[in-house]
């Protein structure tokens, strides 16, 4: 008999939940930089990648929407090694997310803390995240069991690098891979946008974090290792001799500096198959 005419498809059946522990994780990771990568390959190891650097899970229903969000200058050798490792990873945890660099234009000196509050406001506009992953170009994770996903507190990801012989440096230490949800990241006003050059700006991140009543989470110190890729100190982004004093006084600049006073002129929004560049105007100190 032939089908009827007016019969409606089937409605897809809804996806399940993803599960807490996602069931195709591998664990330890072997991460070398000696072979050469091309975007080419990086694709077509990644064909579910949409454009813009997008991923959602096909089997189940994430619980979290997740930006990363990347500071970044003249580092394209270093965003290759990240996107090769990370795509395959984000993809086995069945994390929802999108990767969006954060370009600093021009040769003015470099502030990774206004980038990462220019990564927040951009993705925001781009599709409701509720959970904002902030990480070096070139720290990449040596175990997939480290959820790139937010926390009930402010997450600390990159615990336990290579270059501090795989131990914190510091018990405040909150550097080079961390992650807040949108409540979090509110609460403490955003990152300051006035840590020019290196240094003190994820200690000043840490302070408002603290002083906002919130505590640090981090994962096993045998799960949140990372390789950092080896290079030499970039030019303009010399150490900031005002980070000292700086941290001493976040309690009392944190409320007028931050996401509630962030100025910058987007001059690119470019839609990559394996990234979103967003190329800006930031400005340089007084
Ligand atoms: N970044 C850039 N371009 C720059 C500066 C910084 O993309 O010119 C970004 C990048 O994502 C980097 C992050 O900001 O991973 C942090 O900056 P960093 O890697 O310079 O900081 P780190 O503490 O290195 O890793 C400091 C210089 C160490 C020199 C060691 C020489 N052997
Ligand atoms: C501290 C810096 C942090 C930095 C950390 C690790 O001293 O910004 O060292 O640096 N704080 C100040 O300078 C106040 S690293 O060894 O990675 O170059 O993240």
């Amino acid at each position: 008999t032939k089908p009827e005419a007016n019969q409606t498809p089937p409605t897809p059946k809804p996806l399940p939940p993803c599960p807490e522990v996602p069931p195709g994780l591998v664990g330890r990771l072997l991460i070398e930089f000696s072979s050469q990568i091309t975007l080419e390959r990086v694709q077509r190891e990644n064909p579910n990648v949409t454009e813009g650097g997008k991923y959602t899970p096909p089997d189940c229903r994430p619980k979290q929407k997740v930006a990363i969000i990347i500071p970044f200058r003249h580092r394209d050798n270093h965003l290759k090694y990240w996107l090769h490792y990370l795509h395959p990873v984000l993809r086995r945890q069945k994390i929802d997310y999108g990767i969006y660099i954060i370009n600093q234009l021009g040769e003015d000196t470099f502030n990774r803390a206004k980038l990462l509050n220019v990564g927040y406001t951009e993705a925001i506009k781009d599709a409701e995240y509720d959970c904002f992953i902030f990480s070096d170009v070139d720290l990449i994770p040596m175990d997939d069991r480290n959820l790139y996903h937010c926390y009930d507190q402010p997450r600390h990801f990159a615990i336990a690098m290579d270059k501090f012989g795989f131990r914190l440096p510091y018990a405040g230490y909150f550097g080079g891979v961390s992650g807040l949800s949108k409540k979090q990241f509110l609460k403490i006003n955003g990152f300051p946008n006035e840590y020019w050059g290196w240094g003190g700006e994820d200690d000043d991140i840490y302070n408002r974090i603290t002083l906002n009543g919130m505590k640090v989470s981090r994962p096993d110190v045998r799960i949140g290792r990372y390789r950092m890729i080896k290079h030499e100190r970039d030019k303009h982004n010399e150490p900031n001799p005002q980070r000292f004093s700086k941290i001493q006084n976040t309690k009392n600049t944190m409320r007028k500096d931050g996401i509630s006073s962030l100025m910058y002129r987007v001059v690119s929004v470019k839609k990559y198959p394996l990234y979103t560049n967003i190329s800006v105007e930031i400005g340089k100190p007084p």
